[in-house]
């Protein structure tokens, strides 16, 4: 999608357009609602920082769109797209696709909740270190990180949506 394209878009046209990158209604509101956006740069930095304090729920509803990593979801929406394309660089032979299935289950019965991680750009040994490193962290902390991954991810959607 051009920038131009995206700054004359309806607001529900914008909106569709922007909900995969995550689905955090106030966050695509905010966007929506602050264009025309002078370049690709500009509407990232602002969703950057936009709709601040994702709360619990925000983020459980945006979880609900994110695959775990290691399973490649297999539709052929936006969001399975962008998914696929971010855990195209996740190595999983069968030993590390079973050491991340254990180190989820232990994540979610830890946290009741999907370990989320920007996945582009990340091996699947850093992301297990990591996983580790996370199950570690007390409920509030990690509810920090999730919020903070999402944000990585949406950013890096944002970026690869506008591109021309
Ligand atoms: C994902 C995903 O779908 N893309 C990404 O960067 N991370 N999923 C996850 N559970 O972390």
């Amino acid at each position: 999608m051009h920038l131009n394209d995206f700054n004359s878009a309806s607001p529900s046209a914008a909106t569709a357009a922007l909900t995969p990158c995550v689905d955090v209604p106030r966050w695509v509101e905010e966007i929506v609602a602050a264009r025309s956006f002078a370049s690709t740069a500009d509407l990232v930095s602002f969703a950057a920082t936009a709709a601040p304090g994702w709360t619990e729920a925000e983020l459980d509803r945006a979880l609900q769109h994110h695959p775990r990593i290691g399973e490649r979801p297999a539709g052929s929406s936006p969001e399975a797209d962008m998914s696929r394309r971010e855990q195209s660089g996740v190595d999983t032979s069968a030993d590390t696709a079973e050491q991340l299935l254990a180190g989820n289950r232990e994540y979610e019965d830890r946290f009741g909740r999907v370990f989320l991680i920007r996945a582009a750009g990340r091996s699947a040994e850093e992301i297990l270190t990591s996983l580790r490193l996370r199950l570690k962290n007390t409920p509030d902390q990690e509810l920090h990180v999730v919020a903070e991954q999402l944000r990585e991810i949406a950013l890096i959607r944002l970026e690869g949506l506008l591109r021309p």
